[in-house]
């Protein structure tokens, strides 16, 4: 079966590479607003699993297609012959620099691609356009126009009705914001006017649903197993004797909120990669409010369950009577299960919102002792770490490929509140999170069923 390929061309800076990026799910694609950013014609695959699934060939805009019109006109052999003319132009034109760009454009087309024709419907439709879709046209493969929306204008009837002439089938598509459900239509569409991609098309459409269901249990999966990793780490340090050491101490903090937050942005990458988001930078500016304050007292709060949410699912039940729920949420330190070790430095110990790990002096079998801190008991943390990481999951599985700036994280809009989570999956994952603080580990049927609710909190998310 041939594989789907098209040729994405038009006027320069009109968002073809933009398209590119979108459809083969690729952030590598050379966008920028400098026209002429393309020179090269080059493909793209959109592959899953290692298979092709179609291809799309970026393209330079069209430069002077006014000349190469007339001199099609000037070899035109009638109706049938003209496909051929177009090759004979691209072969006499072979290196030639004023035809460079055109030749690189028609060239895929003339090997079989279809074709797409970007517009955008922000600006006017001028009559300069005309010969670019007339040069298409007699190619005679099969071409789609699609109206991309790069500004505020809209000029869209007057577009459709021009492009109309020319192409069977128009489609406003706007290559920054289109949504999953657009591009598989796009999909669609096209198999619509090729019948020889008709199958292949539909397939790749199919699979790409496929897909997007896939990537939710995957990115689910990394989540579940995020939370177990930091809900059952500890650090450690020796200690000269079995006194508190303020050094010491400050020292092991620094490493478990490190080691945390480490884990955290590893799980930030793999669901990145998961959504082909291989190039998105993750040590911005606005990405760093998702793995830099991670115990922040505004992290709890934007995340977190409320105080009174916690109490009704009783998570903080066997930790403090309920009364201390919110002497505990307002800052009191809480140490707990000190062992056999002394408790090392009472109230203000540990600062941050990771007042509340767990910390212990214990005598070594070979004598001397050590500073151990951690798990991190505060039955908030887990519901932080959830909401972050349900916030980070919907903003990447949302995000167009096509976008270059950083992930924007806008906390008016975009706050993610765990205890929107409906009170029947906040008491299961409450119960899971539970048995990770008392035992250190769940086992297999719990680990699916926090991955099983964890992907429902992805799929509304
Ligand atoms: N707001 C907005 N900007 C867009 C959209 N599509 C493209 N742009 C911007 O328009 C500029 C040109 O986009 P490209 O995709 O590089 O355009 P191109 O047609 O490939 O340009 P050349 O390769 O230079 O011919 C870039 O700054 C894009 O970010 C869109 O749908 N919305
Ligand atoms: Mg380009």
């Amino acid at each position: 079966m041939s594989l789907p390929r098209f040729a994405i061309v038009g006027h320069p800076n009109k968002g073809k590479s933009s398209i590119v990026a979108t459809l083969a799910e690729d952030d590598s694609v050379a966008i920028s607003p400098e026209p002429g950013t393309t020179r090269i014609a080059r493909a793209y695959p959109m592959r899953l699993d290692g298979v092709t699934l179609y291809e799309l060939i970026d393209t330079p805009g069209f430069q002077r297609a006014r000349e190469m019109l007339a001199w099609l006109n000037a070899h035109d052999r009638g109706a049938g012959a003209r496909t051929d003319v177009v090759r004979e132009f691209v072969e006499q034109h072979d290196g030639v620099e004023r035809f460079h760009d055109e030749c690189q454009l028609l060239r895929p087309i003339l090997d079989g691609a279809g074709t797409l024709y970007v517009v955008d419907g922000s600006r006017p439709y001028g009559a300069e356009y005309e010969p670019e879709m007339e040069v298409l046209r007699w190619t005679g493969q099969p071409r789609m126009a699609l109206i991309n929306m790069i500004g505020a204008g809209d000029h869209v009837d007057e577009w459709r009705a021009a492009l109309s002439q020319f192409f069977s089938i128009v489609r406003v598509f706007d290559a920054m914001r289109s949504d999953f459900d657009r591009r598989i239509e796009l999909l669609r569409a096209f198999g619509a006017i090729d019948e020889t991609w008709l199958t292949p098309l539909n397939s790749a459409a199919d699979a790409l649903a496929a897909e997007r269901l896939r990537r939710k249990t995957r990115a689910a999966a990394e989540i579940a197993d995020l939370l177990v990793d930091v809900l059952t780490t500890t650090e450690a340090a020796a200690l000269p004797d079995e006194r508190p050491d303020p050094a010491v101490e400050a020292t092991v903090r620094a490493r478990l909120r490190k080691t945390v937050s480490l884990r955290e942005l590893a799980a930030r990458r793999t669901v990145q990669e998961i959504y082909h988001h291989t190039g998105l930078e993750a040590r911005e500016a606005a990405a760093s409010f998702l793995t830099e304050d991670l115990f922040s007292a505004r992290s709890f709060s934007v995340f977190g369950l409320s105080s009174s949410q916690l109490a009704m699912t009783g998570a903080a039940s066997g930790a403090v009577a309920g009364g201390l729920v919110d002497a505990m949420l307002g800052g009191a330190s809480l140490f707990l299960g000190a062992g056999i070790g002394a408790l090392i430095g009472a109230t203000g110990a540990l600062v941050g919102s990771d007042r509340l790990a767990k910390v212990e002096v214990l005598g070594q079998p070979l004598g001397g002792y050590e500073l151990r801190l951690g798990p991190i008991t505060d039955p908030n943390f887990p519901w932080v770490m959830l909401g972050r990481a349900l916030l980070h999951v919907r903003l990447v599985a949302e995000r167009n490929h096509a976008r270059r700036e950083a992930l924007v994280l806008d906390a008016e809009r975009d706050e993610h509140h765990a205890d929107a989570i409906d009170a029947a999956r906040r008491r299961t994952l409450d119960g899971i999170f539970r048995t990770l603080r008392n035992d250190g580990s769940i086992d297999r049927r719990q680990r699916q069923q926090l991955i099983d609710e964890i992907t429902a909190l992805v799929e509304t998310a």
